[in-house]
């Protein structure tokens, strides 16, 4: 019944019924879904960690690369979205639209840490908070009556799929390297919303890492996605999406310390076999 659809501004779908942004229809995307930022690590994720021997689909439309195929034999797609939550919204809707049944959705992102970890910690985000810059406070009518940066309440991922995402990443890196839990927060901007000092513009955000830490305690992380994920799985009416994301910690925003590249292309390749087995671990 998509031909029907041609034409409707609400949620828009071509005759073949492929939706408007990732690309795809109904069929092509799998239930289970491990998401990224970045295309040349979804392809390494595909490259590495798919059966071999098997059919793999890929496809790519507005900045969505989906790569589909199996792991271990159970159907998954690897979809790198680029970046912020606009993107992750764009994934979440769509691809609820284009698959059947309960899906899981696992995001695998580098972040910042908000706790003094070596860079090459890896954290899994038990739930999340959204900061969002309000633009509000720097208009001439309301300046130091609106705060610069809203933060938003914390929202929880998926308690099994985070479980069972902890345990892979625990078992994957076998005391190789740290695993923590925690809070992350998502940010509208990877500069001023992260509390990166830029004096090319007047962020007012020296009091933004303070305040997160002091609001959450349990503040793990920063980066630019999973709160949309965990906000939308939470939100889902017809059928349950499972949500989880963990992340490399890059940037150590404590010590100022970022990770090299080697030791990042080996965790990336790492945690996504951790991903993998999360995802296909789950009974959907
Ligand atoms: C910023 O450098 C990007 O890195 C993080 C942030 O969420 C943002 O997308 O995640 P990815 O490495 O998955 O892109
Ligand atoms: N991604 C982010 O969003 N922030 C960082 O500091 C590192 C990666």
């Amino acid at each position: 019944g998509d031909v029907g659809n041609i034409g409707n501004a609400n949620f828009p779908v071509d005759a073949d019924g492929v939706v408007y942004h990732l690309g795809v229809k109904k069929g092509q995307l799998s239930q289970r879904i491990l998401t990224v930022g970045d295309y040349g690590r979804a392809i390494k994720l595909r490259d590495h960690l798919f059966d071999t021997g098997k059919k793999v689909v890929t496809s790519e439309h507005r900045g969505f690369h989906i790569h589909t195929g199996e792991y271990k034999n159970v159907p998954v797609s690897i979809v790198s979205i680029g970046m912020g939550t606009p993107m992750m919204d764009f994934l979440v809707r769509e691809g609820r639209y284009v698959t059947e049944g309960t899906m899981a959705i696992v995001r695998y992102g580098t972040c910042g840490s908000l706790r003094d970890v070596p860079v090459g910690t890896l954290a899994i985000a038990k739930e999340c908070v959204l900061i969002r810059r309000n633009p509000d406070h720097w208009h001439a009518d309301s300046s130091n009556q609106v705060k610069p940066y809203d933060i938003s309440k914390a929202v929880k991922g998926d308690t099994e799929m985070v479980e069972k995402l902890t345990n892979a990443f625990t078992t994957e890196f076998n005391g190789r390297r740290q695993v923590i839990q925690g809070l992350n927060a998502t940010a509208d901007s990877f500069y001023s919303s992260q509390g990166r000092q830029d004096s090319n513009f007047d962020d007012h955000n020296q009091e933004l890492i303070p305040s997160i830490i002091q609001t959450h305690p349990d503040a793990a992380t920063l980066e630019m996605e999973t709160f949309q994920l965990y906000h939308l799985a939470e939100r889902s009416t017809v059928e349950p999406i499972k949500a989880a994301a963990a992340t490399i910690i890059l940037a150590n925003r404590v010590s100022n310390s970022f990770l090299g590249n080697d030791e990042k292309a080996q965790l990336e390749l790492d945690g996504g076999r951790a991903c993998l087995e999360a995802l296909i671990s789950m009974k959907l």
